[in-house]
């Protein structure tokens, strides 16, 4: 190797060595350092991170272990038009994805990486994507010049020696290659080669672009070799209700970005619910494959958090709060002259003056938001006191349901059970969703967002479906598929529904049918819970005419429904299922009056 030295070198496996050289050959760093994931390496990088002026120590009293980052303004968010997924062909990654020639792609990248870590240091991080042991763990590696970059996949992955142990002498590891350049939008570039399970993003720094563990591998690689090896990765949290009995159910549940899939994960039931409990595997990621009973069987993949801050505070969120209490960095929230942080929707009230996520001066008179609508907090999953003890099982949860959820103002009841497994693949794959703040531009807009996956299928979205529709001959007992929607509101603007807490009513009965236990009536969308199968005693203003209400079916909503649902159908029209197809023909009979 050149210019650069080794260091502590940390591994003699042959393959991520020379891959490693090669790298760095290219980037030419001044330094290469060799993470092993312990906890005084941890306060090494965090001394130079400090140093390099990427963090700043928050007030240690009020948040012990904590740090403060602040993004480049231009980089907030998830961009997927600068996002490529490069399969040799485009139809292999199909028309919701950005494609490009690898080949071509690969050089635009050499250009671009050569030298581009030159007087920078190269953080080799070895993580695993799910427990030790685990037949659906995946080893990567990621080299990246960004110290921030590091200390964030320490928290989001289990890091350092469990890596290289689990991998062994098998050559099957994921490779990833971050370099932040200058940060620039014109030359942001993330990019997946499925086929040889590469990524290479460049010109960014935010989270979901450069954390190569959660959305590029857990998801766009994740998704493409689940294909082909015979499992699902899937945008999902995955819970566990435990019920005064003992009795454990585990559900898995897709919703879009930044619509509240970690509160839902750490729900605390409302004192209606004595006795019940929830319990959090995962917030974002779920891994699922079928296990020897016939029964669907998943895991978590991460080891942490990186969730959205607005909004969090002790009522929406209390384990939340509680996992964000320590041993936590902050990224674009706004800081007070004490060294404390603060954002929209914390509890108590704003500080008279503080820095804004820009760093600018900020007042409650200002107009501008203080902490930007995605700033994030990357939190140890192992802070949160919900933590399933079954988040380490190498054989993971068996899963009773999947849920499938969007942000919809109108239209979308707030639950139904779709009818079969065939039925709910239509459901998740027509699921639709207003934008949010967690990818750049159309806030507010409705768009078709199948199984949650647009921004993230590695593949065809349509082969995607088919994927979906043929695993069912592999699970001899499947779970139940269900459509939530949180978010519908009335003529004047007003929630129809509580929310937060409360939604564990609509867990419940969720998990009675997947027991068998609860009655329903049959409706145009699948089954529905009569106002006697649902308990909502103690639910503050709300009863049988509230009910009626968030659960209406209103034919004129319908129709437009029926039209968008199609369009996502005719962009697809090459490679969307048949069945597919016929189960929309089912739905257009089923609502005809
Ligand atoms: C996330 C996202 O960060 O979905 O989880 O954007
Ligand atoms: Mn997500």
């Amino acid at each position: 190797m050149s210019s650069a030295t080794l260091g502590n070198r940390n591994t003699n496996h042959k393959a991520i060595v020379a891959w490693i050289e090669e790298t760095a050959k290219a980037c030419q760093p001044d330094r290469i350092f060799w993470c092993d994931g312990s906890a005084r390496e941890r306060e090494a990088l965090i001394a130079e991170g400090v140093k390099q002026g990427v963090l700043i120590k928050l007030n240690q009293e009020k948040w012990p272990g904590c740090y403060y980052h602040r993004s480049n303004p231009n980089d907030v968010a998830r961009v997927e038009q600068c996002t490529f997924i490069c399969t040799e062909s485009p139809e292999e990654a199909g028309p919701t994805n950005n494609w490009a020639p690898p080949r071509e792609m690969y050089q635009k990248l050499g250009g671009l990486l050569a030298g581009s870590m030159r007087h920078r240091t190269m953080y080799v991080i070895p993580y695993l994507m799910g427990p030790p042991g685990s037949p659906l763990t995946k080893m990567g590696v990621e080299l990246t010049d960004s110290v921030y970059v590091a200390l964030n996949m320490g928290v989001m992955t289990r890091m350092g020696q469990v890596a290289y142990d689990h991998l062994g002498d098998r050559d099957h590891f994921n490779r990833g290659i971050h370099t932040m350049l200058d940060v620039n939008p014109d030359r942001r570039f993330i990019c997946h080669f499925p086929q040889d399970n590469t990524i290479i993003s460049v010109g960014s720094a935010y989270g979901g672009n450069v954390l190569l563990g959660k959305k590029c591998l857990a998801l766009r690689i994740g998704s493409y070799l689940g294909r082909k090896e015979g499992w699902m990765a899937e945008h999902m949290l995955i819970l566990g209700v435990e019920s005064p009995a003992g009795e454990k159910t585990f559900v898995a549940a897709a919703f879009p970005s930044a619509c509240g899939k970690t509160n839902f994960a750490m729900l605390i039931p409302p004192a209606h619910f004595k006795g019940w409990k929830i319990w959090t595997v995962g917030d974002d990621i779920c891994w699922m494959k079928p296990g020897a009973d016939g029964r669907l069987y998943a895991i978590n993949p991460e080891n942490g958090y990186f969730g959205v801050v607005p909004g969090t505070n002790s009522k929406s969120n209390p384990n939340a709060m509680k996992s964000i209490a320590r041993d936590t960095f902050f990224t674009n929230v706004a800081l007070t002259p004490d060294f404390d942080i603060w954002w929209e929707g914390k509890d108590g009230p704003a500080p008279s003056q503080c820095l804004d996520w820009r760093g600018n001066p900020w007042t409650p008179a200002s107009k501008e938001k203080a902490a930007h609508p995605n700033s994030r907090f990357t939190a140890p999953m192992r802070n949160n006191p919900a933590l399933a003890s079954e988040v380490d099982d190498p054989n993971g949860v068996p899963i009773s349901a999947i849920i499938f959820g969007g942000r919809r103002a109108a239209t979308m009841p707030l639950v139904f059970e779709a009818f079969n497994w065939a039925h709910g693949v239509y459901v998740g794959a027509t699921m639709g969703s207003e934008m949010t703040a967690a990818a750049v531009g159309g806030l507010g807009q409705v768009r078709r967002d199948p199984m949650a996956m647009l921004p993230f299928a590695g593949y065809n979205m349509g082969d995607y479906f088919a994927h979906w529709l043929h695993m069912r001959k592999r699970i001899a007992r499947p779970p139940r598929i269900f459509h939530v929607n949180w978010f519908r509101k009335d003529e004047q603007g007003n929630f129809l529904w509580p929310g937060y807490g409360e939604n564990m009513r609509v867990l419940k009965w969720i998990v009675d049918r997947c027991h068998g236990r609860v009655g329903a009536s049959e409706g145009p969308l699948g089954w529905m819970p009569r106002v006697e199968d649902f308990d909502f005693t103690n639910v503050r203003e709300f009863g049988a005419e509230q009910f009626a209400k968030v659960q209406a079916i209103n034919p004129e909503e319908w129709k437009r429904e029926l039209v968008s649902q199609n369009e996502l159908f005719v962009s697809l029209h090459a490679t969307v299922p048949k069945e597919l197809i016929f189960e929309r023909e089912l739905l257009v009979s089923r609502l005809m009056p």
